[in-house]
């Protein structure tokens, strides 16, 4: 099955979700108009009602009655839209390299994510272009004074969200720090291999698509250390932007035990950096906190907790569980020593 009638999202150039569905679309020929605006404005405009909260990308789908339904949240929508068509997939089929697939894609959403928002609000540099460039791309006609009013609204407000991140004077080396280490891990990897998992791309590579697709396009500190650190990093997102030309036909994904070392050392990294914050985000919230701290990489870590961190955990365990006996050990085997078994619930 495949789908003819094009789905339309609304979202934002600098937006690193919007970014991972576009190019998840292109690259499963899935039809879709991009509306460059603000989610609550159009759905307005359109009479169809908003979403508790109408994040970047919001989807109109058609709900079960046939009627339109403004949604959100990228990775349920992943797994919808394979639903609707099977060609292109981007979910392995082997319930163990899935698995994986699942963890680097929640990787790239809530920690690469933490490398985006604080290069692009935490240095002057990358504020001004980011207030300047953000209404821009919605509206490239907008009269000077209110490009101002937009870039001063935006600046303020994205600025003291930056503690919702963990961005702060201590974490900021950390955060550096993993960023120079992720490019480096990636620049050897692609050496190995042209996608994360194999000769196609799935969804992890998407997300992690989304966030390098600011970090190398959009905001100016970021962009110079990929040039510096990963230049094959660089060309892997200048083409992953559109792969819909890729042929599948004789392509695949590796076995998870044929999968090179360099994957091992990625998950390394997810296990030293996002694993930790996971884990201490959970027990904040578990006991009521609005704060947690923990070590991260040998550093104090501190912020905000956050309840959707807590059901991402949650998600990976429920995708874990769901595994065979066999294929939770393979799991185990490939992540013994790299941090991430510590998310892993065993009997
Ligand atoms: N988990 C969501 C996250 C989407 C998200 O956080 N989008 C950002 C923009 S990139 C947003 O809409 N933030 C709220 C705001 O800017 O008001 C997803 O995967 O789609």
């Amino acid at each position: 099955m495949s789908l003819s009638t094009p789905i339309p999202l609304i979202g934002a150039v600098g937006s690193p979700y919007t970014r991972k569905m576009l190019s998840l679309l292109r690259y499963r020929r899935i039809p879709y108009t991009m509306i460059w605006g603000d989610p609550a404005t159009v759905l307005d405009s359109k009479g169809i009602s908003k979403p508790k909260i109408p994040f970047l990308p919001t989807f109109i789908l058609d709900d079960d009655k046939g009627e339109p339904e403004a949604v959100c949240d990228s990775t349920p929508i992943i797994y919808r839209l394979e639903k609707l068509q099977s060609q292109r997939s981007v979910i392995p089929d082997d319930p163990a390299l899935a698995f994986i697939n699942f963890l680097l894609e929640d990787f790239g959403d809530e920690w690469c994510t933490k490398f985006m928002f604080h290069y692009r609000w935490y240095f002057a540099k990358d504020a001004d272009n980011a207030g300047n460039q953000l209404p821009l791309t919605m509206d490239v006609t907008l009269p000077q004074d209110t490009l101002q009013q937009f870039k001063s609204f935006f600046s303020e407000r994205q600025i003291g969200r930056l503690g919702y991140v963990g961005s702060n004077d201590t974490t900021a080396p950390i955060i550096d720090a993993s960023y120079r280490r992720f490019l480096s891990l990636l620049e050897k990897h692609f050496e190995k291999l042209p996608f994360l998992l194999g000769e196609k791309p799935a969804s992890g590579d998407f997300a992690i698509f989304g966030q390098l697709s600011q970090l190398i396009g959009f905001d100016p500190t970021p962009r110079a250390i990929a040039y510096e650190v990963s230049p094959r990093t660089v060309g892997w997102v200048g083409t992953l932007e559109d792969q819909s030309g890729l042929d599948t036909e004789q392509k695949n994904w590796n076995e998870l035990e044929s999968l090179p070392t360099t994957l091992k050392d990625i998950l390394t990294e997810v296990g030293r950096t996002y694993v930790p914050a996971l884990l201490a985000n959970a027990k904040a919230l578990l006991a009521g906190e609005k704060q947690w701290q923990t070590n991260i990489d040998g550093c104090q870590w501190s912020q905000q907790s956050f309840p959707y961190q807590g059901k991402c955990l949650q998600w990976i365990n429920d995708e874990y569980q769901k595994l065979s006996a066999t294929d939770k050990q393979r799991i185990n085997t490939l992540t013994i020593g790299t941090g991430c078994e510590a998310l892993l619930k065993n009997d």
